[in-house]
C-alpha cells in the first residue's frame, strides 16, 4: 500500500471511530436539544418585540441545527439496535418533518401547503413528536447523566460540538443573504412580509367568522358606543401586524385609542382590560398599555373584511397577532391579572 493510501485508511478509520462513540452521550443530548427547540419555539411565539424574539429565535435555531449536527452519531446508535420500534419510526418521521418544515419556513418563507403554512406544518409535527418522545425515552431509560459527562474532556467535546452548531447556523444565515433567499428579511421574530391586502383571514385555533351587523355597538364599562362612533373618530395608526403562522403586514388601520374611550384613571382595582370578541375569544392587557390600544374600523382606508374582524376589531402594536382580537364585543375592566391567563388563546 502506498503511504497516500495508508493515509487515507488511516483517515477514515478515525472518522468512524468518532460516530463509534455514539451511545449514551448522543441520546441525552438529542433529550437536550429537542426540550430546548420545544421551549424557545414557543418563546418566539410569545415574543412581539425584536430584542427577545431574537434571542428565542436564534436559541430555537441553534438548537433545531444540533439534531441535524447529531444525525450520523444517531445513525449509529439506531444501526445497533436489536430491532426497531413503530413508534420510535414515527418519532423519527415527525423530527425529519419539523425540521424540513422548520428550514422550508426560514428560507423559502410564507406560503401555503394545502391550506398550511410551513410553520403550521412545522409546530404541528413538534407537538406531535412529544409524546412520540416521551414513549422512545420511557422504553429506552438508562441514559442517565454520570460524573464523567463534568469531566474535563467530555466538557471539550460538547464545546466543540456547540462551536460547529454556531458555525453551521453562521453558514446558513451567510448563504440565505448571498442567495437572497426570504431568510434575509425576515422579521426577528421569524415573521416574512406580505402586503396588507393580503393577509389571510386567521383563526388562532378554532374560532368562527361570526356574521355581525354594520351598526354592531360595542360595550364598554358603563356604556355602549356604536360602530359609526368609532369609525368618525377614529384616527389613522401604523402598525404591524405579526402573526405567528408565518407572515407579517403593516397597514394605517383606522381607531379609536382605548385610552380615549375608558378612562384610566376610572380604573381603581382593576387588574387588567378584558378585550372580549362576539365568539367568547379573549385577552386580557396590562391597563398600562390602554394608550397604545385601538378600536379598529378600517385597515388602509377600506372596511374590515368580515374575515379580518368586521365590524371591528382590536389593534395591538408590538404584540403578536393573536391579541389582535376581532369581532370585538365589549371592553371591560377586569380584577384578574394578564399574567394570570393563558400565554396563548385556547379558542
Ligand atoms: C430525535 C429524537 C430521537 C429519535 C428519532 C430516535 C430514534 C431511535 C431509533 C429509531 C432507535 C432504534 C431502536 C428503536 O426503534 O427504538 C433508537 C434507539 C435508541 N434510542 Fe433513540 N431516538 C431519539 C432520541 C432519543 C432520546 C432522547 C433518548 C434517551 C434519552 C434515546 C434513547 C435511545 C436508546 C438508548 C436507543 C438504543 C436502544 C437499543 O440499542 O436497544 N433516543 N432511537
Ligand atoms: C422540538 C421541536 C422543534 C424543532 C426540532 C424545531 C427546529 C427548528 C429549526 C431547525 C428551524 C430553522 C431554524 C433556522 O434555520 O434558523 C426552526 C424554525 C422555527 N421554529 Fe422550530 N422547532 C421545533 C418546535 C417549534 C415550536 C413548538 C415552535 C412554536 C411554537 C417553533 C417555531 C419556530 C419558528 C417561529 C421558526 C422560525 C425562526 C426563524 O425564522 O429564525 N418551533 N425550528
Ligand atoms: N376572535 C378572534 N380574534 C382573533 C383570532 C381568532 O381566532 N379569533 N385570531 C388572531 C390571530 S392568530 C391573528 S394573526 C389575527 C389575524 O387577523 P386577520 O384575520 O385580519 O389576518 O387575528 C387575531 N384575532
Ligand atoms: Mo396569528
Amino acid at each position: 500500500m502506498g503511504a497516500d493510501a495508508y493515509r487515507e485508511v488511516m483517515a477514515a478509520r478515525a472518522w468512524t471511530r468518532v460516530f463509534r462513540r455514539a451511545g449514551r452521550r448522543t441520546n441525552l443530548a438529542l433529550l437536550v436539544l429537542l426540550t430546548g427547540a420545544f421551549g424557545t419555539g414557543w418563546l418566539a411565539f410569545a415574543a412581539g418585540t425584536p430584542v427577545p424574539a431574537r434571542l428565542a429565535t436564534v436559541s430555537h435555531g441553534l438548537f433545531g441545527l444540533g439534531l441535524v449536527v447529531l444525525v450520523p452519531w444517531k445513525r449509529v446508535v439506531i444501526s445497533r439496535a436489536p430491532r426497531l420500534q413503530v413508534a420510535s419510526l414515527a418519532l423519527l418521521g415527525m423530527v425529519a418533518l419539523c425540521l424540513l418544515a422548520g428550514f422550508v419556513e426560514v428560507f423559502a418563507g410564507y406560503g401555503l401547503w394545502g391550506g398550511l403554512s410551513p410553520i403550521q406544518v412545522h409546530v404541528s409535527a413538534a407537538v406531535v413528536l412529544v409524546p412520540l418522545l416521551v414513549l422512545h425515552v420511557r422504553e429506552h431509560r438508562r441514559q442517565r447523566v454520570r460524573r464523567r459527562d463534568a469531566s474535563r474532556r467530555s466538557l471539550l467535546r460538547t464545546a466543540g460540538f456547540a462551536v460547529g452548531i454556531g458555525a453551521g447556523w453562521l453558514a446558513l444565515e451567510g448563504a440565505g443573504r448571498a442567495a437572497g433567499l426570504a431568510s434575509a428579511s425576515r422579521l426577528a421574530t421569524g415573521s416574512h412580509r406580505i402586503p396588507a391586502a393580503e393577509m389571510p383571514a386567521t383563526t388562532w385555533l378554532f374560532d368562527r367568522t361570526p356574521s355581525l351587523p354594520a351598526d354592531h355597538r360595542v360595550r364598554l364599562e358603563g356604556r355602549d358606543v356604536g360602530w359609526a362612533e368609532l369609525d368618525r373618530r377614529g384616527g389613522p395608526v401604523v402598525a404591524r401586524l405579526d402573526c405567528t403562522s408565518g407572515w407579517y403586514a403593516e397597514a394605517t388601520w383606522t381607531g379609536v385609542r382605548l385610552a380615549d374611550l375608558l378612562d384610566p384613571a376610572a380604573a381603581t382595582g382593576a387588574a387588567s382590560v378584558e378585550v372580549r370578541s362576539v365568539t367568547g375569544y379573549r385577552r386580557r392587557f396590562p391597563v398600562a398599555e390602554l394608550g397604545q390600544r385601538w378600536l379598529a374600523t378600517r385597515c388602509d382606508g377600506r372596511l374590515l373584511a368580515s374575515g379580518a374582524g368586521a365590524p371591528v376589531r382590536l389593534v395591538a402594536p408590538h404584540r403578536r397577532g393573536f391579541w389582535w382580537v376581532k369581532w370585538v364585543e365589549s371592553v371591560t375592566w377586569s380584577d384578574r391579572p394578564p399574567s394570570l391567563q393563558s400565554p396563548f388563546p385556547l379558542q
